[in-house]
């Protein structure tokens, strides 16, 4: 089998051929260590889809998917204590008493100013300084071996409450290794990924491993309630699975609660033995950046503010901006907060490039609410990666990037030694909620162009800023002309679903999220997954959905076995091409994340679709992807090749919950 066929799936024709499970590869695929399966692959092809609207945490919606193989499985969990200390941020939908004013501070009306050039330069004197670089991890090495056999990539991570200021003001964060952001995980395809955690926190927590397919590893998935309980304090889980069929730029980060917000995340890299040919432009360097939405409080109390009667879906508007989880705040100007920002992990990185060569950058939004728009002054680059799908290059001045999304970026190589340039990160302030006293949208770092001989080049940018408008309203960027490497034809659908996108306001007066008439609340001590495995083994027909018609239908929304108001499964049998049409009732932006899947994004658009939608979309070769938007009263419809067996959330991925 030709390494490109195996990664996407498709014939010479591009036509779609169907996911591997493990047991289709041959042997001489991808050796290495046998993998376990733990689903039974071999005997059936059985397979259930299920969607699951849910909403927790910073509000938002939420939906699960399952697939589902048959009896006679059994899930191992590596958890070595029981799930206790459930921590904040789940089925708190109807018990609010306890809701710390945690923001009130932060609502004051009045309009912010933009930072200028001079008030960045006074503010940040040390990004201009040498600043002792500790975040060189974040670079990926030339001397990485894409040839590599498959192997373990083991790593020791324990988490814990750690006391740090990513742009001078102190809060508790909660982070890997005592590191902000996580380390990286950098892993060919074929690898098996293999992290023990240990959790030191005072609450409990899960790590999710943002799009990665686990294609027999649904338990691996990382999801609390859905696919495993949370690790409970002062205990270990050992999350292992093995990486088939994807490569690209990834993340991870914490599934319960919202505990990426509080630090707990950092980026996944997997290296294709192609990458430098599916990548279409050549280049010499190549590193992650991170973009997130910084908070000054905890996110528990945050959501306790969020969730509370009355608020009405107010999200909590976020402090400053962050790149790789620094920024810099002038600590006179920060209500008596505790901070200090002559730090040495403070301030802002500067990006060095040799001239005359071509550079990548990763670009992740690992922030839990904001959307971020980027761009180098004068510089033109093309986006070539799109959520682990590499996509032909496609130039743009500016770049729109949501909460879970991921893009890489080219630059090119006509500037001169010695010239520097801003890059600019601007959180869209014009889709929060509320004004914020203490809200600094945007963070700018220095691009400067090694000087002659590859000297220090220390100059301050005096560059501008391309002259097209700023973007105010939240939405995806235009991926139309995003088209991707390999291509594959998207399927006709056999199944169609409508999904209202909606807030609620209900008894208490709690404002809760909503797919169609469900919001998720997970049972964190009977996971989906659990449940469904336990129902499947006891062939009890609530769950094999035997008891509807007397044989399954190939896709249903299954409410005999979930109590569809807390919990909205959509159940398949066999593989479905599932079109679902997402329409936004609501006043915001929500990036939807479907978990074990990439979906092809079929159309976007504002107002109501129009009628004849299907007739008129192009199936030739639409862009893949893992998270997609659907803006404010608008629709967007996805289609999805349901192949995955497991029950896989979906989420809007602002709340974090990607
Ligand atoms: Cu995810």
């Amino acid at each position: 089998m030709a390494d490109q066929e195996r990664l996407l799936h498709v014939d010479e024709e591009g036509q779609y051929k169907g996911r591997h499970s493990e047991t289709d590869w041959e042997e001489d695929d991808v050796p290495g260590p046998d993998s376990k399966s733990i689903f039974g692959w071999k005997t059936a092809l059985f397979v259930t889809l299920v969607a699951t609207i849910c909403m927790v945490s910073l509000g938002y919606i939420m939906s699960d998917w399952a697939f589902y193989m048959p009896a006679s499985t059994s899930v191992e969990t590596h958890q070595d204590a029981p799930a206790t200390n459930m921590d904040i941020g789940m089925n708190m939908d109807a018990n609010v008493d306890n809701v710390i004013p945690v923001v009130s501070s932060a609502k004051i009306s009045i309009s912010i100013p933009m930072p200028t050039l001079e008030s960045i330069s006074t503010v940040t004197p040390s990004s201009l300084a040498p600043i002792p670089n500790d975040q060189d991890k974040y670079i990926l090495s030339n001397d990485w071996d894409y040839q590599a056999p498959p192997q373990r990539r083991e790593y020791f991570w324990t988490v814990a409450e750690k006391e740090y200021n990513p742009d001078g003001v102190y809060r508790t964060m909660i982070l890997i290794n005592e590191e902000y952001p996580g380390p990286m995980i950098e892993v060919n395809e074929g690898d098996s990924i293999v992290v023990h955690v240990d959790n030191q926190g005072s609450n409990a927590t899960a790590i999710h491993w943002h799009g990665m397919y686990q294609n027999g590893t649904n338990h691996m998935d990382g999801t609390v309630g859905i696919t495993q309980c949370p690790i409970a304090p002062r205990s270990k889980f050992t999350y292992e699975f093995k990486v088939i069929g994807q490569s690209g730029t990834y993340w991870y980060h914490g599934h319960q609660g919202v505990q990426s917000a509080d630090g707990l995340y950092g980026p996944l890299i997997i290296h294709s033995k192609d990458e430098r040919h599916l990548q279409q432009l050549g280049y010499h360097t190549d590193r992650v950046v991170m973009l997130t939405d910084h908070y000054w409080h905890l996110s528990s109390e945050l959501l306790l503010e969020y969730m509370k009667s009355d608020a009405e879906n107010a999200e909590p508007v976020p402090m400053s901006a962050l790149i790789n989880g620094r920024g810099m705040r002038d600590c006179s100007d920060v209500g008596g907060r505790r901070c200090d920002n002559s730090t040495s992990n403070v301030g802002v990185l500067p990006f060095l490039f040799e001239p005359g060569k071509n550079h990548r950058l990763r670009i992740i939004n690992t922030g839990a609410f904001a959307e971020f728009q980027l761009s180098i002054d004068e510089h033109e680059f093309a986006i070539t990666e799109v959520d682990g799908v590499d996509v032909m290059p496609a130039w743009f001045h500016r770049m729109l990037i949501n909460p879970a999304q991921r893009y890489s970026m080219i630059l090119t190589n006509n500037f001169a030694p010695g010239e520097a340039f801003w890059f600019r990160a601007k959180m869209i302030g014009d889709c929060f909620a509320e004004p914020n006293l203490y809200l600094q949208t945007e963070t700018w770092a220095p691009v400067r162009w090694q000087s002659m001989g590859g000297g220090e080049n220390t100059a301050i940018p005096m560059s501008n800023d391309f002259p097209e408008a700023i973007t105010q309203i939240c939405k995806d960027l235009d991926t139309r002309k995003l088209k991707p490497v390999v291509p594959m034809v998207a399927p006709e659908p056999t199944v169609s679903l409508y999904f209202r996108v909606n807030f609620e306001i209900g008894g208490w007066q709690l404002s809760r999220g909503k797919f169609n008439q469900s919001s998720f609340q997970a049972d964190i001590q009977h996971p989906t997954l659990f449940r469904t495995i336990d129902g499947f083994n006891k062939k009890d027909e609530a769950f094999t959905g035997h008891s509807l018609l007397g044989i399954p239908p190939p896709a249903f929304i299954n409410s005999d076995a979930f109590d569809l108001e807390r919990e909205m499964v959509l159940q398949t049998e066999g593989i479905q091409v599932v079109d679902i049409m997402l329409q936004n009732f609501d006043d915001g932006n929500h990036p939807l994340h479907l978990h074990g899947y990439k979906f092809f994004v079929m159309a976007q658009g504002h107002g109501y679709p129009p009628d004849n939608i299907l007739d008129n979309l192009d199936v030739s070769n639409p862009l893949r992807r893992d998270t997609a938007s659907v803006e404010a009263f608008g629709w967007t419809l996805i289609r999805l090749v349901a192949d995955n067996p497991g029950v896989w959330g979906e989420y809007s991925s602002q709340t974090v919950f990607p």
